[in-house]
C-alpha cells in the first residue's frame, strides 16, 4: 500500500506554490506565537519539575505543529479531545499561561483541581474535554459525540488527538469502526511519533504505518508532514469539510517525532541513537515556520528576541502566582462526581478532615 505524504513547506522553508489556501499573516503569526509559547512552557514545566515544584511533565518538543496547525483549520464550535501533547491546541484556542501553569501545579485555581496529572488539561469554554491518562479512551467518546453533532444536525466536528501508540488499543478499532459505519463527523488525528515510551513502531504495528488502518475501516484517510504546518492545516481543513459533506469521519496520520523523553519519568538514550535525533531536529516544525516568516518579511531576530521575552515573562509570573496559590479544598476530593456525595465517601472525608483540622 502506498500512501503519499503530503508537504508543502520544504525544511528550508520554502512554501510549494500549489498550497491551496491563501492564509492571513495574522494567522500564520498566531500560529508561530502558539508553537513558540508552548515550546518555551514545555521546557519551564521540566525546569519545575526537576527542582520538585510539580510532580510530571510532559512535551510536545518537535511536534508543536500537529497541534497548532490542526487547532488553525477547526472553528471554536469544534469539540476537541486531546492527549497530552496538545498544549498547542489549548494556546491557539485562548488558554492563558497562568491557566497553563495552575493546571500544572494542580493548585485550587486548575480549572480541573489537581485530579487529573499534570498535562491532562481541558477546557469547558474552549471546547477542550480534559485529556484523561488511560491511552485511547477518547477516541470511542469522540466517536459519540461527532454522532450527536449529527443528529442534532450541528454544523461541528469532534477531533481526537492521540499517538500511533494507541491505535494498538480496542477502543481505537471500536470508536473508529463506530463512527464509520454510523459516518459521524469526527476526525481521528493520530500523531506518528515513532515512538509509544520505549517501544519504537516497528514494535508496535506490523502495519505500513497508521493510515492502512483508515483504509480498513473504510474511510478516508490522509497521510501528512506533521512538522509542516501548511500541510497539517490544509489536511484538517479538507478533512473538516468531507466530515461536513457527510462523508463520514477522517483519519489522518502525522509524521512527525518525539525529540524529548516521553515524559519526566523516562530516560530515551537508553533505546535510541543519538543520531536517530538529530535526524530528525533537521526537520524541527518551529525553526521551518521561521525561515517561511523570515522570508515573507514577517518575522526577524529582534521580534523573535522580543516575543521570547514577552512568552518567558508571562510564564515567570504565571508561576510565581501559582506557588502562591493554594492546593484545592479538601472537600473538592468528594465533590462532582455524584449529584450528592454518597454516604461511605462523606464518612471516608469525615476521617481525612481529622488530618487537616484547618480546612
Ligand atoms: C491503557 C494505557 N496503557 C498504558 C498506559 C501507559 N502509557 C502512557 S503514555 C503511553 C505511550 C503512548 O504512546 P503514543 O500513543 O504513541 O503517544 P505518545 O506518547 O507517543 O504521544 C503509555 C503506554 C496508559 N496511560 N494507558
Ligand atoms: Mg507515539
Amino acid at each position: 500500500m502506498n500512501i503519499p505524504l503530503i508537504s508543502y513547506l520544504s525544511e528550508h522553508g520554502t512554501l510549494d506554490d500549489v498550497f491551496p489556501f491563501q492564509l492571513d499573516s495574522n494567522v500564520l503569526l498566531k500560529a508561530y506565537r502558539a508553537m513558540l509559547m508552548t515550546r518555551h512552557i514545555d521546557e519551564r514545566m521540566i525546569t519545575l519539575q526537576r527542582q520538585g515544584a510539580i510532580s510530571f511533565a510532559l512535551s510536545s518538543l518537535g511536534e508543536e505543529c500537529c497541534s497548532v496547525a490542526s487547532a488553525a483549520a477547526l472553528e471554536s464550535g469544534d469539540w476537541i479531545y486531546p492527549q497530552y501533547r496538545e498544549a498547542g491546541i489549548m494556546f491557539w484556542r485562548g488558554f492563558t499561561a497562568q491557566e497553563y501553569v495552575d493546571h500544572m501545579f494542580g493548585n485550587a485555581n486548575d480549572l480541573n483541581l489537581g485530579r487529573q496529572m499534570p498535562n491532562h488539561f481541558g477546557s469547558r469554554r474552549l471546547n477542550v474535554v480534559t485529556c484523561s491518562s488511560p491511552i485511547g479512551t477518547k477516541i470511542p467518546h469522540a466517536a459519540g459525540c461527532a454522532y450527536a453533532m449529527k443528529l442534532q444536525k450541528e454544523p461541528t466536528v469532534a477531533v481526537c488527538y492521540f499517538g500511533e501508540g494507541a491505535t494498538s488499543e480496542g477502543d481505537f478499532h471500536a470508536g473508529v469502526n463506530f463512527a464509520a459505519v454510523r459516518k459521524c463527523p469526527a476526525i481521528f488525528f493520530c500523531r506518528n511519533n515513532g515512538y509509544a515510551i520505549s517501544t519504537p513502531t516497528n514494535r508496535q504495528f506490523a502495519s505500513e504505518g497508521i493510515a492502512p488502518k483508515g483504509i480498513g475501516y473504510g474511510i478516508h484517510t490522509h497521510r501528512v508532514d506533521g512538522n509542516d504546518f501548511f500541510a497539517v492545516y490544509a489536511v484538517t481543513k479538507k478533512a473538516r469539510e468531507q466530515c461536513l459533506n457527510g462523508e463520514g469521519p477522517i483519519l489522518i496520520e502525522a509524521m512527525t517525532y518525539r525529540l524529548g523523553a516521553h515524559s519526566t519519568s523516562d530516560d530515551p538514550t537508553l533505546y535510541r541513537k543519538p543520531e536517530e535525533v538529530q535526524k530528525w531536529e533537521q526537520k524541527d516544525p518551529v525553526k521551518r515556520m521561521r525561515k517561511y516568516l523570515e522570508s515573507k518579511k514577517l518575522w526577524n531576530v529582534s521580534l523573535e528576541e522580543q516575543e521570547q521575552k514577552n512568552i518567558s515573562e508571562a510564564v515567570t509570573t504565571a508561576i510565581n502566582q501559582a506557588k502562591e496559590t493554594k492546593p484545592p479544598p479538601l472537600h473538592s476530593l468528594v465533590e462532582n462526581v455524584y449529584f450528592e456525595v454518597p454516604e461511605p465517601l462523606q464518612e471516608q472525608y469525615e476521617e481525612l478532615k481529622r488530618f487537616f483540622p484547618k480546612e
